[in-house]
């Protein structure tokens, strides 16, 4: 499908056309049943319909819900356990006045070819603001196709972003998100597979390992997990040297490489309630939001269960944020492709339970 309104079409005249002869009002119920078959098994339904969206950064910034996804789209590129087909070329951003508003796309703002040092990719983004200026933080594959995280500005929440010259150094791997406590921010990134975490040892490329399973600890042992640092003054580089963020379970034991239900695969978000904070990130192959809790953005933290179940589509990828007191999840799936690469970002309520816990999302309808 070329276009994600084209299933909808399709459908549409599949119904439509032994209908020609029919009454207007039976075609009427037609059209509202094929609406309800097509949107029946998903709970909630795509925040943008003329572009394919992913992998959602959502922050409050100037009283808006501001979202900063990935731009999927079509490309010739078989797809791969490396995630090869994720070819993506730049970034629009999105706001809403209030959760159920209409949707605002300010258009194209940070392209591939006014990266200098980036060369395919554009993966899972996020933004932060500081002092009124907005910072992109973005992975791409750098001229060698190695990942690492890049850092554009702006004076706008919307862009555009003016990206700087070379990728932050002591970077690598993807899925950058910020967390910010007060006046610091943390940089919090990785995942495996596509996303090269497992080439990485004591944060040095290991030369040879070039698979999705090259580097990847044995079942038995700990899994590899997410890192933090604080970013610098300047937000373009870290302050510290990174840090793994520990994922323990309920025995205090890290999870380890072969727990693919619990263990961190990519998509790492930080947010904080009271004085807990949450760690949630995607499981990859088995397709959860998974989430553990800490009383510290370093950690360690402890598996407590599932935020989002998994969705329609291979990858899963979210964020959560709170908009004048209460709390929202915005995720992606692929309701109106039914194609992994071409995914679509939609949004939910969060609650959290009195003792902490989150209650978990299902986002097919049962
Ligand atoms: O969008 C490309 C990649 O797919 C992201 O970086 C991952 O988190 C997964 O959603």
């Amino acid at each position: 499908m070329k276009n994600p309104t084209n299933k909808i079409l399709v459908y549409g005249l599949l119904i439509a056309l032994p209908l020609a002869c029919a009454s207007p009002k039976q075609e009427e119920i037609a059209e509202k049943s094929l609406e309800d078959t097509v949107a029946a098994k998903f709970n909630h339904q795509p925040l943008v319909t003329d572009l394919f969206t992913a992998d959602p950064s959502a922050h409050v910034f100037e009283g808006k819900i501001y979202i900063y996804p990935s731009h999927d789209i079509e490309t010739d590129v078989a797809q791969d356990d490396m995630g090869s087909h994720f070819d993506m070329k730049d970034y629009h951003v999105y706001s809403m006045e209030k959760p159920g508003s209409p949707v605002t796309d300010h258009g194209v703002v940070l392209k591939l070819e006014e990266i200098p040092w980036a060369s395919r990719q554009l993966w899972a983004p996020d933004a932060a603001e500081k002092d009124g200026k907005y910072y992109l933080f973005f992975p791409a594959k750098d001229k060698e196709g190695i990942f690492k995280i890049g850092v554009a500005s702006s004076d706008k929440p919307s862009g555009p972003f003016m990206a700087e010259p070379q990728p932050i150094p002591g970077t690598f791997s993807m899925d950058p998100a910020v967390f910010q406590q007060g006046s610091d921010y943390f940089l919090i990134w990785g995942g495996i597979w596509g996303g090269q975490l497992q080439w990485y040892k004591d944060q040095k490329l290991v030369p040879g390992r070039d698979s999705q399973l090259s580097g990847l600890p044995e079942s038995e042992e700990p899994a590899l997990v997410p890192y933090i640092a604080k970013l610098g003054e300047d937000m373009k580089s870290l302050f510290e040297t990174p840090k793994e963020i520990q994922i323990l379970d309920q025995a205090g034991n890290p999870i380890k490489a072969g727990d693919n239900n619990r263990r961190f695969f990519e998509a790492a978000w930080m947010h904080k309630l009271g004085d807990t904070y949450y760690l949630s990130y995607s499981t990859g192959d088995t397709h959860y939001i998974a989430y553990a809790t800490g009383d510290n953005p370093y950690g360690p933290f402890t598996y407590r269960g599932n935020v989002l179940n998994p969705v329609e589509g291979w990858t899963n990828h979210h964020s959560i944020v709170e908009f004048e007191g209460r709390w929202y999840l915005f995720y992606h799936d692929t309701q109106l492709s039914g194609d992994t690469p071409l995914r679509n970002i939609k949004m939910a309520e969060l609650i959290h339970n009195p003792d902490g816990t989150i209650q978990t999302i299902d986002a097919m309808k049962k």
